[in-house]
């Protein structure tokens, strides 16, 4: 094991890149001026303050977007898109501005904080190509002398829940894509992640003015669960997109469910990746490690469940802990580190939790688990991470920890890896690393993965925006990012012409 104590930043130093890093975006000196604060789980300490929204904020904040959203409808979709695209030139020009502030609010290493940058200016270009194909169907009418189409509208005002670990390229996601549907946004950000929210908010404001888009189409509200709660709960609201955890998930769908409002839910993900016999074992080995142990474990794909044919269970393991080894473990400022902290005590604590009960269901630590660099900064979370060796049927495996622990399973046939595989609640991504093709299809088929993301020889995290993004059962049903995603922020209609100068009806129907 490695790790950079010596490297981690004073807490002072931090705040100081990040204020640096938020004057020059130009957010605005009022809004970090108040009662909230920002820790930064690079040393557990406090960076920056916020300002706290009041609930008649909140409340002028929605009547705007409500009001705003009448005009920005009628905008046609490509002028629409022409916002997103100044949006698109901001963020690259503060592409390195974005990525401090991700890193010191999340603890992601560089690389992946610029890289979820980049997933912002990658979904903005799709928006904007999407601005001018936002297509419906014709259809053939069974009638003479009529015309059969569908046409999409923008829906209304959209309502975003972000979490911490994609504090904005999620954001992205459905901001660029509702605000080219012409829906105007409100959003919520985790409480944990504020400045990145301010940074990239303030540099839409700067696109809207610079494109003279209406004000109001967007709002940042600085708030924490109990504003996310309202926004569930307006009728308002024509659209909740939330990212969170299954329990959240489990309370604000009802709710929205009851005031027939539409509801976009990426909740949890158990996501595991199958290993054959057959399998290039360095790609796979590369691919497992990124996703298992990058992001510290914290992304939505991360890798969790791995099952390995028992033919080379063994060899892959031991080729896993040694790749561990090497891992450097420390603040995600420092460019040769790989593994940043945990965001808080609360995910060390869950990590802790299932590592006790993954041993008392049978389960044996072969690497990691443990908490490293606690005497020097004993409010910040860094551990190693840990594999786990389990038997196939245990209770543990079946539940989502957000924390880097991979636990491993074995099988014998590709039936049975399929069923261990599906056998958990949750739906989001998964895998199989295989060099025969028959496997690689049938894993891809419709008794294969029953997930909402399913990778050959790639690894579970890290997908494009070019492809919908979302699971199933547990994880929520939601489709976001690419592919025709668009079309859940906008509502459809029908539309049935009639040039025929008569009154046929349908289905042969007689009527006067
Ligand atoms: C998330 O963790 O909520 O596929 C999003 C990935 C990223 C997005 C993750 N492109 O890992």
């Amino acid at each position: 094991m490695s790790t950079f104590t010596a490297s981690i930043p004073t807490t002072a130093e931090i705040a100081e890149t990040v204020r640096k890093s938020l004057h020059s975006i130009g957010v605005d000196p009022q809004l970090l001026d108040g009662s909230r604060e920002t820790k930064s789980p690079i040393t557990g300490e406090v960076i920056a303050h916020t300002k706290f929204h009041t609930d008649d904020e909140i409340e002028s904040a929605v009547a705007q977007a409500t009001e705003t959203f009448k005009t920005w409808r009628t905008v046609p979709a490509p002028v629409r898109g022409a916002l997103v695209k100044r949006w698109g030139q901001l963020l690259t020009d503060h592409k390195e501005d974005i990525a401090t502030l991700v890193t010191a609010e999340v603890g992601k290493i560089h690389s992946e904080a610029l890289g979820e940058v980049q997933e912002m200016i990658d979904i903005v270009d799709l928006a904007v190509g999407q601005s001018r194909q936002l297509y419906g169907k014709t259809m053939p009418s069974e009638r003479p002398g009529h015309r059969l189409a569908e046409t999409w509208h923008p829906l209304g005002v959209v309502g975003i829940i972000s979490a911490f670990n994609f504090p904005v390229a999620v954001f992205a996601w459905n901001t660029a894509l509702a605000l080219v549907a012409g829906d105007t946004v409100v959003w919520k950000p985790a409480d944990a992640t504020r400045l990145s929210a301010l940074a990239v908010d303030t540099l839409l404001a700067r696109a809207a003015k610079d494109v003279g888009a209406p004000d109001g189409i967007h709002h940042l509200l600085l708030t924490d669960r109990t504003g996310g709660q309202k926004l569930v709960e307006d009728p308002r609201i024509a659209l909740v997109s939330a990212t969170g955890s299954v329990r959240m998930g489990q309370e604000i769908a009802p709710v929205i469910a009851k005031r027939f409002g539409r509801a976009l839910l990426e909740l949890g993900g158990n996501n595991g990746a199958i290993v054959a016999p057959s399998a290039d074992l360095d790609l796979a080995l590369r691919g497992i490690v990124f996703a298992a142990a990058g992001t510290a474990g914290q992304r939505c794909t991360s890798l969790r469940r791995l099952i390995v044919h028992s033919s080379i269970a063994d060899t892959l393991v031991s080729r896993i802990v040694d790749a561990y080894r090497t891992l450097n473990i420390g603040s995600p400022t420092h460019e040769e580190t790989l593994v940043g902290p945990l965001i808080n005590a609360n995910s060390f604590k869950a990590q802790q939790g299932a590592l006790n009960q993954a041993k008392e269901e049978g389960g044996k630590i072969v690497y990691g688990g443990e908490r490293v660099l606690a005497d020097d900064q004993p409010e910040a979370y860094y551990v190693q991470p840990a594999v786990v060796r389990m038997p196939s049927q245990s209770a543990v495996v079946h539940d989502e920890t957000f924390a880097p622990i991979l636990y491993v399973m074995t099988y014998d046939t590709l039936d049975e890896a399929i069923e261990i595989h599906n056998s958990v609640p949750q739906g989001l991504s998964s895998a199989i690393f295989t060099q025969d093709n028959t496997e690689a299809e049938r894993f891809l088929s419709a008794s294969g993965s029953d997930c909402g993301i399913a990778n050959v020889n790639i690894g579970t995290s890290g997908a494009e925006i070019g492809g919908a993004f979302g699971g199933e059962k547990e994880t929520g049903g939601g489709r976001e990012s690419g592919s025709d995603s668009w079309k859940v922020y906008m509502r459809q209609a029908t539309n049935t012409i009639n040039f025929s100068g008569k009154l046929p009806l349908a289905q042969g129907v007689k009527f006067l």
